[in-house]
């Protein structure tokens, strides 16, 4: 089979169907094959850093997601996102069409690199960032393509394959059978050694707990936790980058984990814990409360596959498998009082004439969110959407960790190609909107039908909270957002509104969704929850330094709501 093939053929077996990117010459050979043959459906993208969200959103729904780049100038543009994927854990395939092995081999001097004799600058690049990378060759590629993306799902990483443009069309012997993503099995001896060690501590535990982070959701287990919960009647939490992994609905579910920030009923349950499992946890400091997050010293650090009970580390173990056992083997417990924090904020009824404030706003989205919701979150207030209570079967796209502004609107593009029957609605600001503002274009192009919710406070309100009040480094230029549908597809059938009033917002929630809906909220640069402006004061303090300029009162401070 041809080189070129064969890679589309794996992606296809794996449920890889649709590839993003930008076409560049080095990579028009393997778009020709993808044209010929079917197998993918090209999604063409305003810029590679975009196409690298979208590839990560993609994952997010379909457990693996790809994009394609060129040489250098599109793998470059691409490494922020795909950073972004290691750092969140999720499975991203990079390929970039890359320079002819001829002209590698004669030392031949060509564009889209530093022109200084070397070929490796962007692979090793490449190598900080993922879990695995590779240049293919004839001799390599029916291995090297298999390795790469088992790793890729075995891992939950991104990782990096250089296509060298003149042998996508040669013809290599490649396995008949289809590529099966599987996990090497557990070691059976520290499979049943560990689960007999977890087993024999929850069920001598008075107050068990369950901690969960994102690899819960990466890994597939968010269904054994809960099914673990309900046999222990413990309680469970999420930290705030697992937030929407375990339904909120549940009984069990206690809320988000924030260390000294919880409420006090949930510090409790999980810091007095007798046994508390914690699921991946991967501490910052904007999910530990400013490390202030304090687990029992005896807590279970369940990973991928690693596990540690006590003294003991297991390896050879895989997550589900040791789960499964567990569940098999606790005893069901009947009379444990459990029962969840109260976490739904009352609605107030505000006057619909009444400018709209940011309480008023997300008091709104909370009536707003549905059963079976994809929610996507930006950096900024919009951070806000963390505090809401979630319906049941929601998805929540986020990057906690990485944090990288303009996300989101690439995310979307991506999960809205992965699952376009559900809702997908994206909470933006206006300030990380426009690092990545064009992808509009791509959903439009392709008859998306997202809720596009965007705040319009001139500029980087959440950064006010750190420094800069008043700065002119945090206003940004004021665009006709509510516009862009427009200017991005002329025969749009898009819904936008400008929004001022509690009233305005009101009209806009009502409209149907059988199209795509834009939201521009003009709220004002200084209005911002408590929560988010104290995590902000606090960040700069740990930024800057008890003698950094934070001290000199330029900084937006809470205020009461
Ligand atoms: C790529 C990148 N550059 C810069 C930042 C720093 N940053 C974090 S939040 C933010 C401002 C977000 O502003 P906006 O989206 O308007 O949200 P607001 O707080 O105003 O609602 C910036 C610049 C970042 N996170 N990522
Ligand atoms: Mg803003």
């Amino acid at each position: 089979m041809k080189i070129g093939d064969f890679l589309l053929r794996r992606l296809e077996e794996v449920g890889v169907r649709h590839l993003f990117g930008v076409p560049g010459d080095y990579n028009l050979e393997l778009l020709q094959q993808l044209q010929d043959t079917g197998a993918l459906k090209w999604i063409g993208t305003c810029s590679e850093l975009n196409a690298s969200y979208a590839a990560d959103g993609y994952a997010r729904l379909k457990g693996l997601g790809a994009l394609l780049v060129t040489n250098g100038v599109g793998a470059l543009s691409a490494i922020n996102g795909v950073g972004g994927s290691y750092s969140e854990h999720i499975p991203v395939i990079c390929i970039a069409g890359s320079i002819p092995l001829r002209s590698i081999e004669r030392g031949l001097g060509m564009h889209h690199t530093m022109a200084d004799g070397s070929y490796d600058h962007f692979l090793n690049a490449y190598a900080h960032v993922t879990a695995a990378h590779t240049r293919l060759t004839p001799r390599n590629a029916a291995t090297e393509i298999d390795r790469l993306i088992l790793t890729a799902w075995r891992e939950k990483l991104p990782v990096y394959m250089e296509l060298p443009s003149d042998i996508a069309y040669l013809d290599i012997e490649v396995p008949e059978d289809p590529l099966v993503l599987a996990d090497s099995p557990s070691d059976p001896e520290r499979l049943r050694s560990c689960i007999a060690a977890i087993v024999g501590r929850l069920s001598a535990a008075k107050s068990p707990a369950i901690l969960v982070d994102a690899d819960a959701d990466r890994f597939g287990v968010a269904s054994e936790l809960m099914e673990l919960a309900e046999k222990l009647q413990a309680p469970i939490a999420v930290i705030v980058a697992a937030k929407a992994v375990i339904d909120e609905t549940s009984a069990h579910y206690l809320g988000v984990y924030n260390g000294k920030a919880s409420e006090p009923r949930m510090r409790e349950a999980i810091e007095t814990s007798d046994c508390l499992l914690a699921v991946g946890y991967r501490p910052i400091e904007v999910t530990t409360g400013d490390f202030s997050a304090s687990l029992p010293s005896n807590t279970i650090h369940a990973r991928g596959h690693s596990m540690d009970v006590g003294d003991d580390n297991y390896q050879a173990v895989t997550l589900k498998e040791v789960l499964r056992g567990v569940i098999d083997a606790v005893p069901q417990i009947s009379n444990r009082a459990a029962g969840p924090v109260a976490v739904a904020a009352a609605l107030t009824h505000a006057d619909p004439s009444a400018k709209l404030s940011q309480v008023a706003y997300w008091q709104a989205m909370q009536g707003y969110l549905r059963e079976g919701d994809v929610l996507f979150v930006d950096n900024g207030t919009a951070f806000t959407l963390f505090g809401l209570k979630f319906p049941s079967k929601c998805t929540l796209v986020g990057s906690v960790n990485w944090g990288s502004i303009g996300y989101s609107v690439g995310a979307l593009l991506g999960a809205l190609t992965a699952a376009p029957e559900r809702r997908h609605i994206l909470f933006v600001g206006d300030g990380s909107f426009q690092v990545s503002a064009q992808e509009l274009s791509t959903i439009l192009r392709h008859d998306h039908k997202p809720v596009i919710f965007l705040v319009n406070n001139g500029g980087y309100t959440i950064e006010r909270g750190y420094l800069g009040k008043d700065e002119a480094y945090n206003d940004i230029a004021n665009w006709s957002y509510a516009d862009l549908p427009n200017v991005f597809r002329r025969d749009t059938s898009a819904r936008s509104f400008v929004v001022r009033t509690v009233g305005d917002l009101q009209n806009a929630l009502s409209a149907p969704n059988d199209t795509l809906i834009f939201v521009e909220s003009i709220m004002d640069r200084y209005d911002a929850l408590a929560p988010i402006m104290s995590s902000s004061n606090k960040g700069a303090d740990l930024d800057y330094g008890p003698r950094g300029p934070q001290r000199r009162d330029n900084q937006l401070r809470p205020i009461a709501h």
